[in-house]
């Protein structure tokens, strides 16, 4: 990382779903050791604290299929202005989550530095849908959209500036259930999309090089990171709301960060989805820390 000065964000927030425990994610990242292991690579780590997350605002509800709607577009206006302010002081911003919702709010206050920013997507999921298709009514299945400028008006203008980021400069990772509705966005926009299937067929090392030749085509200048703790197999960590069989396995996704960390293009991540609740001992929180310590240059030997 060029950036040796990280501000680690904490998002305690469990709205954009309806399993309680995901706002205590930021808490099991930092007992699991973030900033020490952070610090032990030689960067300068500021904790940030949290974001304050509205709870029960009553005033005026609208009827919507979106599940706490005026609460997740509170966090996520406060949470992008923190990370704007991040940002202008020179830091590399680190989220630490919550539920993924909050990535509406990371690349609201992202987006605005940026001409052509890149996104990677590590997920289970494409996190595609907009009100009209999605069959939870969960936000967290809705912020690739809302950033792409698709979905709820006062969600796609969070900071007043829509769209966010291009279909085009996004690269989703590990996709193994995808809504009928996201499937047609996909093929609509022309995002390009590593299923599990050519992780399987390609191998990881493969995977990452398209992705970061596709990025360098694309001629992004920069690249945030937006790792959801599903998009890895639920034996590995079991500690999140929507686990899905069949993903990213350990060794795979620490090749993965490893790669990212040599091609010298994050310029931001977030880490989401962590559920202490749902976990056995930590788990989840110590592999998400894991993969952290590969991002930021951690080697074997
Ligand atoms: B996550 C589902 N597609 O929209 C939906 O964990 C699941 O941020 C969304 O990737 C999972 O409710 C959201 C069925
Ligand atoms: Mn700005
Ligand atoms: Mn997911
Ligand atoms: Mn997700």
């Amino acid at each position: 990382m060029n950036n040796k000065q990280i501000s680690i964000i904490g998002v305690p927030m469990d709205l954009g779903q309806n399993r309680r425990g995901v706002d205590m994610g930021p808490s099991a990242i930092r007992y699991a050791g973030v900033v020490e292991r952070l610090e032990a690579l030689g960067y300068d780590v500021t904790d940030e604290g949290d974001i304050i997350i509205p709870k029960d605002l009553t005033t005026d509800k609208e009827m919507t299929h979106l599940r706490n709607l005026e609460e997740v577009i509170g966090a996520s206006t406060n949470l992008g202005n923190k990370v704007h302010d991040v940002m202008e002081n020179g830091k590399f911003p680190l989220v630490l989550g919550g539920d993924h919702s909050i990535a509406i709010g990371t690349l609201s206050g992202l987006a605005d530095r940026y001409q052509n920013l890149g996104v990677i997507w590590y997920d289970a999921h494409a996190d595609l849908n907009t009100a009209d298709t999605s069959p939870s009514g969960n936000i967290h299945g809705m912020p690739l959209a809302v950033s792409i400028g698709l979905g709820h008006e006062k969600l796609v203008n969070i900071r007043d500036f829509a769209p966010k980021i291009k279909p085009e400069n996004v690269v989703i990772i590990g996709a193994r259930s995808v809504d009928p509705g996201e499937r047609e966005l996909i093929k609509e926009k022309g995002i390009k999309v590593f299923t599990m299937h050519e992780i399987d067929k390609l191998g990881m090392t493969t995977v990452m090089e398209l992705t970061m030749n596709y990025f360098k085509e694309r001629r992004v200048d920069g690249v945030h990171l937006s790792l959801d703790l599903d998009g890895i197999d639920p034996l590995y960590t079991p500690g999140v709301g929507t686990p899905v069989p069949g993903g990213i396995n350990y060794r795979e996704s620490h090749l993965a960060m490893e790669m990212l960390y040599s091609s010298n293009m994050i310029t931001s991540a977030e880490f989401v989805e962590v559920n202490p609740i749902l976990d056995e001992k930590n788990k989840t929180a110590d592999v998400a820390v894991a993969l952290m310590g590969s991002l930021f240059g951690e080697k074997l030997l």
